[in-house]
């Protein structure tokens, strides 16, 4: 887009120039009158001057209406009102501030402020949604103790939440009733919530290590109760694995958690009173699938740990934001890790780092994850903050060790409870803690893209050495061009050729398995090693990195049976497809047929018989990296050729396997449905096997019957995805049923759109466009926008890329519409376009256009415009 500065250009903000606050605020004292769509908010607050010359007092506020503005008491009229706040001049050092505004929730579609969710309100105001309340230092380093009184009509809200603890209630006349609660813990305002509505509530108690209960309560939709009780459980699991595993313990009388339908993203941690995406609460074995399940657990354990590692420690500044998600994205994966599968859950987290985090990497905006330059603050909610966030603490956890990194979280909190830190701030207790030396790790902070380590072996048989050389090289990415090393905990592990583990060891002294890569170049050479050694690399994924080592199929089919760790083993195998897809990518472009040796295909169908692995494992080491992950193998993306290759290879295992796949998918069939991890892991084996097994002429049987029978969503769904993937005849009346019973279901329905979303028809955007009129589909619920939309857009990507450019055409419509009702689901969506250089020249000079097209709109929202414009200067 054209670099002329207009008055309306969103400017973009810099960590280098954070400035402490002239002000600050210590205590806050709100009232809610709730109506419709004119709610008026008072807002008193205690305001201490920090600076020490007066200066006026600057806050922020977006959308408000302002009814009026006292200090201490008296009206004033020494203000101005703008765009972006309210400036107070003449003010006293230390005062009392009273402001009201009206705001109106039901016009409010952004999802951000105080809305309405169905017939309730709710809030969300990370990251600066509170300024869509009320006038305030709405920043992440401003800590205020909360007293908030909420009214409203009585028959439509008879609940009325807040944070805290709830302190006093009363009737009102005309129907309608207050309550006030009070929350001890001084918090940003981005951690505010409020909730009124009519619901059904689950409630249970906690009794905490120290002896104190807790009550825990969940709030869902009426009729929903038979629904909450895997929520329930999960958030007990997390109090009692929180204290077990990090000795933290829950510090109010009350948790709260609500269930709303209309969510931007997942949940939010508001202390006291989490707010769900009702996907993230909601589940009985009608209605959800086994990864639903584990999804609830994954995000009620996520909001629970940010109750010390976010709320009671919270971030300087939006900069800062790794600091709470990288390490609560840990501490939620180890908690399901504990839980469940380790190696299972390493496995589908890597998935996610390697495929759309690395593509993040290698797009416009590719940032380090702790950003330097934001335009909006919502864009920077990623798999780089998040995913990669919680490699880099992972990396701390390997080179620390368990012992020392609990060290390290009891000294960080021991600094820094109570107050606003920084990245900095952790690494440094990390480091006090271990006397480990952390200063060319802190690199992993401000670097971004992704790293290649590249490894080269030599075996020396006179002298009996193994000597492993190591570079690594990142490439520059938008904005840095230069790069520095980084400091990679390298986990390594050698085999001799009976798979016995060869002690690592150099002039007679035992070497730890983890080397620290911190060098461009480095040699390690290891002694006595009697044999030609196989070696297995990057261990646990032990730095979040690309690993370039020339593995012959032999090694690899070895290291798929003798690696010591289950990681391994996968991802021998995973580098053992890559190869033959990338092979058969090359043959499929040059016209020739696909083809892979039978060993493959063997070494594949020794993993699927073997009886002692853990059937969830053996499912793993049988998916396919997905067409997004291949593409990012490659400098120009051939969606057609990848899609045709993924295509065979999935028909060619299916044809040679197909006495394996029948015979495991028949003996896995289990009486009863329970959501155990044993019968989960059976579940999703036999459903892998009805994967391969559609492909089969006994497809349609398969399929049909087991949707027939299905007394659970996740084998229903899993027939359907099938009969989706392999375009069965059973496919349209599965469709046609599923959708006559669930119409009334949005939830439920959200995994039918995403069938029609990666439905691989060639009509598939025909379809999509016809999906929209369904009953059940509305634009302006996230859920369904993304299960629809996104699935096509960004999981579909042979029709997505269509050549014609129709695929194109129909995200700007959808993204046309979004940035008037709701830019940050527009921001989620336009993800795609971003990535238009790396296709061939046609497509990219039809996404640009489209670029170019939503750059013009009229009122383009900052979160669309800072990607736009990344995208199209890059
Ligand atoms: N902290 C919230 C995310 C807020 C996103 C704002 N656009 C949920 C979480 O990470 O736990
Ligand atoms: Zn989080």
């Amino acid at each position: 887009m054209a670099e002329k500065p207009t008055a309306t250009q969103p400017t973009a903000k810099y960590r280098a120039d954070y400035k402490a606050p002239d002000y600050t605020i210590t205590d806050l004292s709100l009232e809610f009158d709730l109506h419709n769509t004119a709610t008026h908010v008072t807002a008193v607050s205690k305001v201490v001057r920090k600076s020490e010359q007066p200066v006026p007092l600057v806050l922020d506020g977006d959308g408000l209406k302002l009814v009026r503005v006292e200090v201490n008491g008296e009206a004033w009229t020494d203000y101005v009102e703008d765009d972006s706040g309210l400036t107070i001049s003449g003010v006293p050092a230390d005062f009392e501030l009273t402001i009201e505004t009206e705001i109106n929730p039901e016009e409010n579609t952004l999802l951000e402020g105080l809305y309405k969710s169905g017939g309730g309100f709710c809030t969300q105001c990370e990251a600066e949604g509170f300024r869509r309340i009320t006038y305030y230092l709405d920043r992440p380093d401003v800590l205020a103790r909360f007293t908030t009184k909420v009214i409203a009509d009585k028959a439509e809200c008879p609940f009325l939440l807040s944070n805290g603890n709830r302190v006093d209630s009363g009737e009102l006349e005309n129907g309608r009733h207050w309550v006030q609660w009070q929350d001890p813990f001084p918090k940003p305002s981005y951690l505010f919530a409020l909730v009124a509505g009519d619901f059904d509530v689950l409630r249970d108690t906690y009794n905490t290590k120290s002896g104190r209960d807790v009550e825990l309560e969940i709030y869902v939709d009426k009729g929903n109760l038979d629904r909450a009780d895997y929520a329930m459980t999960s958030l007990k699991n997390s109090m009692k694995w929180d204290e077990e595993r990090f000795g933290l313990e829950y510090d109010l009388d009350i948790y709260m958690i609500v269930a709303v339908d209309f969510f931007n993203m997942g949940a939010m941690e508001n202390k006291g009173l989490n707010v769900f995406n009702s996907k993230f609460v909601l589940a009985n074995a009608k209605t959800a699938t086994d990864t639903d399940y584990q999804g609830i657990e994954a995000v009620i354990g996520h909001e629970y740990f940010h109750n010390w590692t976010g709320n009671r420690v919270t971030c300087r500044d939006w900069f800062q934001l790794s600091l709470k998600e990288g390490l609560t994205v840990f501490r939620d994966q180890e908690f399901s890790s504990d839980l469940g599968s380790r190696p299972v859950n390493r496995i589908k987290n890597v998935r996610i780092v390697r495929g759309p985090q690395f593509a993040e990497d290698r797009g416009p905006m590719s940032h380090p994850i702790r950003p330097e330059k934001v335009i909006e603050m919502n864009n920077f909610y990623t798999l780089t903050v998040y995913e990669k966030g919680s490699e880099v603490i992972r990396m701390m956890h390997t080179l620390l060790g368990e012992e020392s990194f609990q060290a390290g979280m009891k000294l960080y909190f021991e600094r820094h409870d109570g107050t606003a830190a920084t990245c900095d701030d952790f690494v440094q207790a990390m480091e006090d803690a271990s006397g480990i030396n952390l200063e060319r790790f802190r690199r992993w902070y401000s670097q971004a893209g992704t790293p290649i380590v590249n490894v080269a072996t030599e075996y020396d048989t006179e002298q009996k050495r193994y000597r492993v050389t190591v570079k690594q090289h990142t490439a520059p990415t938008p904005g840095q061009e230069e790069k520095l090393p980084l400091h990679i905990p390298f986990d390594i592990e050698l085999y001799d050729a009976r798979g016995e583990v060869v002690a690592l060891q150099r002039n007679g002294e035992k070497v730890h398995n983890v080397l620290d890569v911190t060098e461009e170049e480095q040699v390690f050479e290891f002694d006595n090693v009697a044999e030609k050694p196989v070696i297995s690399m990057l261990r646990e994924f032990s730095a979040p990195v690309v690993l370039e080592y020339d593995y012959s199929d032999e090694e690899l089919a070895f290291l798929m049976v003798h690696a010591r760790n289950e990681f391994a083993r996968w991802d021998a195998g995973q580098i053992l497809l890559a190869k033959y897809i990338r092979e058969n990518v090359k043959r499929v472009q040059q016209g020739e047929a696909f083809a892979i040796p039978e060993s493959v295909v063997d070494a594949f169908r020794g993993v699927l018989l073997d009886e002692k692995l853990d059937p969830a494992f053996i499912a793993e080491m049988l998916t396919l990296p997905s067409e997004n992950e291949i593409a990012g193998w490659y400098k120009t993306v051939d969606v057609d050729a990848i899609h045709e290759v993924v295509s065979q290879l999935e028909k060619v295992l299916a044809f040679e396997m197909e006495d394996e796949f029948s015979a495991i998918y028949h003996s896995l069939t289990q009486a009863s449905y329970t959501i155990e991890h044993d019968a989960m892991a059976k579940r999703a084996l036999r459903n892998r096997c009805l994967a391969y097994l559609a492909l089969t002429a006994n497809g349609n049987k398969l399929s049909s019957e087991q949707y027939q029978k299905s007394d659970n969503m996740t084998d229903t769904m899993a027939a359907m995805a099938a009969a989706n993937n392999a375009e069965l005849e059973c496919r349209e009346a599965q469709m046609a049923d599923f959708s006559d019973k669930w119409t009334h279901d949005g939830l439920v329905m959200d995994k039918w759109f995403a069938l029609q979303g990666s439905n691989p028809a060639e009509n598939a955007l025909e379809n999509v466009r016809n999906t929209m009129s369904h009953a059940a589909f509305d634009i302006k619920n996230p859920n369904r926008t993304r299960s629809l939309v996104a699935s096509f857009c960004a999981n579909n990507p042979v029709r997505f890329h269509a050549k014609d450019g129709s695929g194109y055409e129909f995200l700007t419509e959808i993204l046309t519409t979004l940035n008037a009702s709701n830019p940050q689901v527009a921001s989620r969506l336009i993800e795609p376009f971003l990535k238009y250089r790396q296709y061939d020249e046609k497509r990219q000079a039809l996404m640009r256009a489209e670029l170019e097209k939503l750059s013009q709109l009229e009122n383009l929202a900052k979160d669309l415009f800072e990607k736009i414009q990344k995208a199209l200067e890059q």
